[in-house]
């Protein structure tokens, strides 16, 4: 990492829902959000859920986000380094956006040390205790027959699919997160299980849609970045500290 230089997190930004128009509207504030990022970001971390649905057919891709997809094959041209992880909602990414966008796409964890510090990424799908019907489920998405046995229905059937079940989900119908306790925190109880084997000194998940810092311990902080229906939330880390941020346009704040 260059001194000077920052790197920016963010998650679920959920493309494509609730309605074409809010998600173009979206989409049009993440790029300002990615304009800005771009005058001093060495890399981008966009932690999964960022399309509300995807799949990769051999030679087809789901319509629209052209304005975003073509930001990032700008930055990454210009040099910055962007990393796109697999949520739960678009797991289904395999080596278009690699080979076109010039992008890096993760499937689960990733583990990268910065200026010295150890940070631990991951969307947040399917850890900590409970929920097994989705680690079940996420076993099946996962699979390759699974996979392949989908990719032979035709786009128009897959895809209407895809978007009937996507729009029961939380972020569609716009149900609010809210925060109870620590312990009730599945992600904040994975890190804190991770940490009595390894250290980190920062933990960043997506998934939970509800911007969260914690001071884990002393020297640990965990970091859920939100998601961008409601919040805008991201976090950046400028080489000694990273800080939990919301992002407002000047077109907003003049509302
Ligand atoms: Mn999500």
């Amino acid at each position: 990492m260059t001194s000077g230089k920052k790197l920016y997190f963010a998650s679920d930004f959920h493309l494509g829902v609730p309605s074409y128009e809010s998600s173009l509207e979206r989409e049009k504030r993440i790029i300002t959000w990615l304009e800005m990022a771009r005058s001093d970001a060495e890399e981008i971390y966009l932690m999964g859920d960022v399309f509300d649905f995807w799949f990769e057919y051999k030679h087809v891709i789901p319509k629209g986000f052209v304005r975003f997809l073509g930001k990032l094959a700008e930055l990454t041209d210009q040099g910055i380094n962007i990393v796109l992880f697999k949520g739960n909602h678009d797991m289904w990414m395999f080596d278009y956006l690699e080979k076109e966008i010039g992008v890096t796409v993760i499937s689960d964890e990733l583990i990268i040390e910065r200026f010295g510090k150890r940070f631990y990424l991951h969307h947040g799908d399917g850890l900590g205790p409970g929920d097994a019907k989705y680690k079940f489920l996420k076993k099946i998405f996962r699979s390759k027959t699974c996979q392949w046995l989908f990719s032979w229905l035709h786009p128009s059937i897959g895809i209407a699919i895809a978007k009937y079940w996507s729009k029961s989900s939380r972020i569609a119908s716009n149900q609010k997160e809210t925060f109870v306790s620590e312990e009730k925190e599945w992600l904040v109880q994975f890190s804190k299980s991770l940490l009595t084997s390894e250290h980190f000194d920062y933990f960043i998940f997506g998934h939970r849609h509800l911007p969260l810092s914690i001071q884990l311990d002393h020297a640990s902080q965990y970091v859920n970045l939100g998601e961008w229906i409601n919040y805008n939330s991201y976090a950046v880390f400028d080489g000694s500290t990273l800080q939990l941020l919301y992002w407002e346009t000047e077109r907003q704040r003049s509302v």
